[in-house]
């Protein structure tokens, strides 16, 4: 069985069984219109530049660099082509969406036009996936032809949100790593990075104001060491904006804080014997507790200059909530009902907070109970109703379930499948992903930003086996966040894949390989 998967594997890659697609780019552009005939990349090709834009240059880095390094091409930019083989770049107001762009490609010349240079960078991204694997070797491809077949690719995404969530508190993951991570999501057009920095296990955040935060240990994970100084944080947000990619930082609570609070322990609760009361590691929601908060999501904000900053909200354990008096007194005077009221009233003060500071916030779908805080995004994750339920009372909501969504998941039921968290989402199930709940209208359905995967790293100790988790499953999540629901296609969607897999290969990409044995 093992050997015949094997030759249908390289059957696959070798083209033998499906004709080539001459335009292998993932995610699925909005509009192909194929041509005869292609556009030869050579020493006369030089990079027109009218944007007078500093972030087209930019935008444009990727291409430049891969044609260096693979094709010994230099590509200047210029502002006229003299003579010589144009790929012009333009920014055009009447490219309708921010990050769409359009692409005309003849045997003479390229046309890139885009409304902002992120529709640029996009644009780039599929033209180097309309060029020969070879692009992405790091050493020079000396006998390759670097054609981009002809035709005009008309794109632009179908949500403005696209995101993956990587968990670094459970595992630390060094900045090197999330560079190159950074880089695979930014090719598959992903537009935001949710960078889970605190949980239980370890707060990954320096705190100048409390630097017990980062340091202390906490006595059930005493090696779980390794944190980021915020100048390595600056610099991964810069690293990240090149790629037009915003990181939208999470520091969790009230619950999964046992490291906040092993090194702060005044910030949780007591018994009337002073005892502290600290169950799965959770804030006492009293006012020093949001005043401790707000003080570190300041920190937050002057490193992280994302308009939204998420807050956690999840699994908070109530148990302590329930024994200890100052909630209960603080229930009583605010008129509270119960500790979910108590839980979205402390809730709603860091949101005030944040809202203060010109900012939004974030919560996991626990916002939802007890009050939803009036300015609130909720990301859904226990069901894709409860995002639903958010856009229902017209908040925005990021869907992300358990159902579709969670990369720490089983991939296959190969019984050599590395430890898993939990469950089992193969790659057809991810590709499935509807993020619209069917009872939206379409009025609704417009607080829908899209949809995100989350790869929590209890079971992921290392960077390559993040990669291994999260690709190719998170190469579907991009088509469904991007390409139109009636463009999707598994089979399809495969046979660009397998383009796309040398590519990641040239790029040492671990991803996982069993996508193979699924069947549709
Ligand atoms: C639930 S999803 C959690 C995480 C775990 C994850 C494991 C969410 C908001 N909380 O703390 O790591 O399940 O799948």
């Amino acid at each position: 069985m093992k050997k015949q998967l094997l030759l249908l594997w390289c059957l696959l890659c070798s083209g033998t069984i499906l004709a080539q697609n001459r335009y292998p780019i993932i995610p699925q552009p909005q509009k192909i219109i194929p041509q005869n005939g292609s556009f030869e990349l050579n020493k006369q090709v030089v990079i027109v530049d009218k944007t007078r834009n500093p972030q087209t240059l930019v935008a444009l880095q990727p291409l430049k660099d891969k044609c260096r390094l693979a094709a010994g091409l230099a590509l200047p930019v210029v502002s006229k082509a003299k003579g010589k083989k144009p790929i012009e770049v333009i920014l055009d107001a009447k490219v309708t969406q921010a990050e769409g762009y359009k692409l005309n490609i003849t045997p003479q010349h390229i046309q890139l036009k885009a409304k902002t240079p992120a529709g640029i960078f996009y644009g780039v991204q599929s033209l180097l996936q309309l060029l020969p694997t070879d692009i992405e070797q790091k050493i020079r491809a000396n006998d390759t032809q670097w054609t981009i077949p002809c035709g005009t690719i008309e794109d632009e995404p179908r949500f403005g949100y696209r995101g993956i969530m990587l968990d670094v508190s459970r595992h630390f993951m060094p900045v090197d790593f999330l560079k190159k991570y950074i880089d695979e999501l930014a090719a598959l057009k992903i537009n935001r990075f949710h960078w889970h920095l605190t949980d239980g296990q370890a707060f990954r955040f320096e705190s100048k104001k409390y630097p017990l935060l980062h340091t202390a240990k906490s006595p059930q994970w005493p090696t779980n060491e390794g944190f980021y100084t915020q100048e390595q944080m600056r610099e991964l947000v810069k690293y990240a904006q090149d790629r037009f990619i915003t990181i939208i930082p999470e520091v969790d609570v009230p619950g999964h804080s046992q490291a906040a609070l092993v090194a702060y322990p005044q910030y949780a609760c007591q018994d009337s014997t002073g005892k502290q009361l600290l169950f799965q590691g959770e804030f006492c929601p009293k006012p020093e507790s949001a005043q401790f908060i707000a003080d570190i999501l300041d920190e937050v904000i002057s490193i992280f200059p994302s308009e939204y900053i998420h807050i956690g909200g999840d699994e908070a354990s109530k148990v302590a909530w329930h024994k200890c008096p100052v909630c209960r007194k603080t229930t009583q005077d605010l008129g509270l009902k119960n500790v979910d009221e108590l839980q979205s009233n402390f809730i709603k003060t860091l949101e005030k907070h944040l809202n203060s500071r010109g900012r939004k916030m974030i919560g996991w779908d626990e916002i939802l109970e007890g009050g939803l805080a009036p300015n609130a995004t909720v990301m859904a994750w226990r069901s894709l109703e409860s995002g639903g339920e958010a856009a229902k009372m017209k908040h925005n909501a990021i869907m992300s379930p358990t159902s579709h969504c969670y990369l720490d998941y089983y991939q296959s039921e190969d019984p050599n499948e590395p430890l898993a968290f939990a469950g089992f989402i193969n790659l057809p199930k991810i590709y499935s992903f509807e993020p619209i709940p069917e009872n939206l209208t379409a009025e609704e359905a417009k607080y829908v930003l899209g949809p995100q995967a989350n790869l929590w790293t209890e079971q992921v100790p290392v960077g390559s086996h993040a990669e291994y988790m999260t690709f190719p499953r998170g190469v579907a999540l991009a088509e469904v966040g991007w390409s139109k629901k009636e463009d999707r296609n598994y089979a399809n969607f495969l046979d660009r894949l397998s383009s796309y897999l040398t590519r990641m290969d040239y790029r040492s990409v671990n991803y996982a390989k069993h996508f193979f044995e699924i069947k549709t």
